[in-house]
C-alpha cells in the first residue's frame, strides 16, 4: 500500500470534502481517502498495483479543484 498527501486547492465546504472523497473512493484500488479541509491536503492510502496516483490526481481534477 502506497500513502501520499496531496495538496488540493479549491475545497472549502462538505460538498467539496464529499466530492473528493465519493469520487476518489471509489476507484478501484483505493482503500481510504480522507479530506483535511483546513490544510486543503488529500490524504490518499492506494494499492499502486491497481491505481496509478496520475488516475488519482485526474479524478481529484475532473471535480474542479486543482491538485499541486
Ligand atoms: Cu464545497
Amino acid at each position: 500500500m502506497e500513502n501520499v498527501k496531496l495538496n488540493v486547492k479549491g475545497m472549502s465546504c462538505a460538498h467539496c470534502v464529499n466530492a473528493v472523497e465519493g469520487s476518489v473512493g471509489k476507484l478501484p484500488g483505493v482503500e481510504q481517502v480522507h479530506v483535511h479541509l483546513k490544510e486543503g491536503t488529500v490524504e490518499v492510502k492506494y494499492d499502486a498495483n491497481k491505481v496509478g496516483l496520475d488516475k488519482i490526481k485526474d479524478t481529484i481534477d475532473d471535480q474542479g479543484y486543482d491538485v499541486a
